[in-house]
Parts: C-alpha cells; sequence; structure tokens
C-alpha cells in the first residue's frame, strides 16, 4: 500500500508537470513517502486544485488504524505543488459535522485568503464548497491546515504540505526531493479513535502519518543531492537526526538561508509552525536511520505508565505468576529490549502495534514511531521502492571479538557457557541459539565464569 501510494504519488506529481509545463519538467517533482501529490487542471491559465476534508479510515501501519480527519482520503493530505508565479485556485469541500476552514501556512497573499474562520472569512459549513485563489509569491516549503478548533480537527490530522518550486535558477536544484510530515496522536491501547484532548501524554509518533515499520524508507543513489522537507503543526518539536549525513538547513517556511548563514548538522529541531527543508550530497552507501532523537519517538505505545522495573528480580513472582499464567513472562528488569525480541510471539491488545518492531538482517531493530531508513545504493531497482537491505562489503561489519575487556580474560574459557537466556538465568549454552522456555535468542554474556 505505502509503495503504492508512493509510486501513484509520483505519478500524478509527474502528470501535473506534463499539464503545467506544456511537456517540459518546470520543476522536480517532490516525492511523497506514504503519501501522494494533489493532481490539478489548468483553468484559464489557473492552476485548480480541489480538497475535500472528511472522516478517514487511516493505517498508521499493518495491524493499527485509526478513524483520523484528513484530505482526499489521507492524512496528511495530498502535497499541493506549483511554482511561484502561478495564480492557483483551491476548492474546499467540507464534509465533516463541524465547520472548518483552510490556512495556508507561510503564504504571502491577501487577507482575505488567509483561512480563519471567522476573522478573514465566514466558516465553511458542513456540505459546503469554499473557493481560494491566489497569486504565489514566494517559493519554498508550506503548510495548509485548519483554522478553527485546531485542537481537534489539526489533532486528528488536517494537514498538508503547500510546495512551491522557485521559477529555474532561483535555487540549486536537488536529484531527490522528499517531503515528511511530523506528527504526534494519543490512541488509547486497543482504540480506533485517537484523542486530540491530551496536551502531553502522546503515545503515537509519526512520519506522514505513520509509524515504523509502516513507513516507506527514503531511496537515493549515492551522490545524489536530496532535500527532505519537514513540516510539524503539532504540539511538540521533534528533533530529527539523520545518521551517515552532514546536511544543512537551506530554507524555512519564511525564506531561503542565505548559503553564508548555514551550517552543518546532523539533527534539526522541528517546532509546531515550522518548516526545515535540509539538503546533503549521499555520500556514503547502506541504510541509514532517519529518526526523532527524544528518545520516546522512535517508540510506539506501551510504554506508557509501566511501572519501573529496571533492577528489580521479579524471579519469585514470575514463578507464581507461571502457576496461574504458564507463559507470563516478567520484563522490564534490565530494560525494554525482550519487547523488541518477543514482539512477533506476544499478542497485544487488538488494533496496537508493538512498542519495537522490525526486523533487519541482523535481528530485531527494535524501533518504532519516527523512525525510517535513508537507503543509499549505487543502482536502483527499476520498478520497485525499496531496494531490500544493503549488502555490506565484506569485513566491513562489527562482529563479536574473542577478546574481551575484563581484566580477568584469561579466567573466560572457550567452553564456558556464555549464551544466556535474558530471561531465564538458569539457562545457559556454550553456542548460540533459543532459549528451550521461551524462546527468546540467547545473549551473549561477557561475565567470568
Ligand atoms: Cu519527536
Amino acid at each position: 500500500m505505502g509503495g503504492y501510494r508512493w509510486i501513484t504519488g509520483l505519478l500524478l506529481g509527474l502528470v501535473g508537470v506534463m499539464m503545467g509545463g506544456g511537456g517540459v519538467l518546470a520543476y522536480q517533482p517532490v516525492i511523497v513517502p506514504n503519501g501522494s501529490t494533489l493532481p490539478y487542471t489548468l483553468v484559464h491559465g489557473v492552476k485548480e486544485f480541489h480538497l475535500t476534508v472528511e472522516e478517514i479510515d487511516h493505517q498508521f501501519a499493518p495491524g493499527m488504524s485509526i478513524k483520523a480527519w484528513g484530505y482526499n482520503g489521507q492524512t496528511p493530505g495530498p502535497v499541493i505543488e506549483a511554482v511561484e508565479g502561478d495564480q492557483v485556485r483551491i476548492l474546499v469541500t467540507n464534509k465533516l459535522k463541524a465547520p472548518t476552514s483552510v490556512h495556508w501556512h507561510g503564504l504571502i497573499l491577501p487577507n482575505g485568503m488567509d483561512g480563519v474562520q471567522g476573522l478573514t472569512q465566514p466558516p465553511i459549513r458542513p456540505g459546503e464548497t469554499f473557493v481560494y485563489e491566489f497569486k504565489l509569491r514566494q517559493h519554498g516549503t508550506f503548510m495548509y491546515h485548519s483554522h478553527g478548533d485546531e485542537m481537534t480537527q489539526i489533532g486528528l490530522g488536517t494537514m498538508g504540505f503547500f510546495i512551491i518550486h522557485p521559477k529555474p535558477t532561483a535555487r540549486a536544484s536537488t536529484d531527490r526531493d522528499f517531503a515528511i510530515f511530523l506528527n504526534e496522536w494519543f490512541v488509547p491501547p486497543g482504540a480506533f479513535r485517537p484523542n486530540p484532548n491530551v496536551m502531553t501524554d502522546f503515545n503515537l509518533f509519526t512520519f506522514n502519518s505513520r509509524v515504523y515499520p509502516g513507513t516507506a524508507p527514503l531511496v537515493v543513489k549515492k551522490g545524489d543531492r536530496v532535500r527532505i522537507r519537514l513540516g510539524n503543526v503539532g504540539q511538540e518539536g521533534h528533533p530529527i537526526h539523520i545518521h551517515g549525513v552532514s546536511f544543512r538547513v537551506v530554507a524555512t517556511d519564511g525564506g531561503d538561508v542565505p548559503p553564508t548563514a548555514q551550517f552543518p548538522e546532523t539533527t534539526v529541531v522541528v517546532y509546531p509552525g515550522q518548516t526545515r527543508d535540509i539538503e546533503f550530497v549521499a555520500g556514503e552507501l547502506g541504510d541509514w536511520p532517519i529518526h526523532c532523537h527524544r528518545r520516546h519517538h522512535p517508540m510506539n505505545a506501551m510504554g506508557h505508565d509501566v511501572p519501573n522495573l529496571l533492577g528489580v528480580d521479579q524471579t519469585p513472582v514470575e514463578k507464581r505468576m507461571q502457576s496461574i499464567a504458564p507463559n507470563y513472562m516478567a520484563m522490564g528488569e534490565s530494560g525494554m529490549h525482550d519487547m523488541a525480541e518477543m514482539a512477533e510471539h506476544m499478542e497485544g491488545p487488538e488494533n496496537t502495534v508493538p512498542m519495537m518492531a522490525g526486523d533487519g538482517p541482523f535481528g530485531p531493530i527494535g524501533m518504532g514511531g519516527m523512525f525510517t531508513l535513508l537507503k543509499v545504493r549505487d543502482e536502483l531497482p527499476s520498478g520497485s521502492s525499496d531496494p531490500g537491505w544493503y549488502t555490506h562489503p565484506v569485513g566491513t561489519v562489527a562482529h563479536r571479538s574473542e577478546r574481551s575487556v575484563s581484566p580477568n580474560a584469561d579466567s573466560l574459557t572457550p567452553d564456558a557457557p556464555r549464551y544466556i537466556c535474558p530471561m531465564h538465568d538458569s539457562v545457559r549454552q556454550t553456542s548460540p541459539g533459543q532459549c528451550p522456555k521461551c524462546g527468546m535468542n540467547l545473549e551473549l554474556s561477557s561475565e567470568s565464569e
């Protein structure tokens, strides 16, 4: 589904370009992982777009869906893409049961087109269609979103990108241009309706309204100049970090950052009401994480209100619990890693995703939420959005060493049973494998016997 929508978005983007530029590519279309681009029709020189705001069924990741509010069946809504100097007309049809309006965030336009219900226009009542029309005087990454009862309407997903490409030569071109909307939600475990009244205690964190492992990767060719546009109209700031590259913030929703004011970064904080365009050259092959660096944000729900059991020996409790529930396993004594290993064996409540998930080529990745991958390759597969896992050149992967940092290294005999079940201390063996009691992978212990 994700890949399909991505390709659809790309194709629609290209169609738009064909329509707007008379067969000439006027700009590099933006790629929207897990999203799409809004098609338009050219009516007497005006680019005409149509948005319908409505309640939708939206999937965060396989196994979890919600009732969201979005545009044209999606949250974030499809990307509006146009060129500086264009005259645009946007028809907005309200299929919600509440009044709404659409604000064009960051755009310089006539006050009456600003989309603030009650202030600059009457509310768009249920069933009504309003028309907005203005000339695009800027270029950059902007947004559109509900204005009025924002807590509910934006909180349930009524937001999208409004991307204006510069006239040719106004800005350096890129080889790949991506757009990712940031957001956070609170969905009680097992529920289908997010609770928009929550102010601070969110439990799901999304890239384009998807959580890992439901997020599509960003696939680029080595040497590509890559732009990633990040937008946020949520409740929290998100420090977005990318492994394996050094980037610069080249623009905000206020305009281009002059080259003399740009500095290198590996993390950019995007606060509510901001967009940030970052650019870099993809210099190193591999699978590189892109994630929010707030440590609860690349995780899914279930970490909520869990008692802190770090360092607590739960063996007696576990034994007593197993007399009632034979499969009971105590967790948390040494962190939540067990959750990642057990994700596939354990069944959570209906309509939830595991706290940490994703199987990598070397085992569980143990991430969720705001996490995806930048996949840099020499050659890109044709007809597919995901080239699969990176194949590392021989000798370039961190591996187990026979050396030990223990001062008593000599006492670490080769035959010592160093593979131990993290859940069952009594299960020890000399070679890797699974625990016969719970099926978890045995972990190499550095302790000496
Ligand atoms: Cu975050």
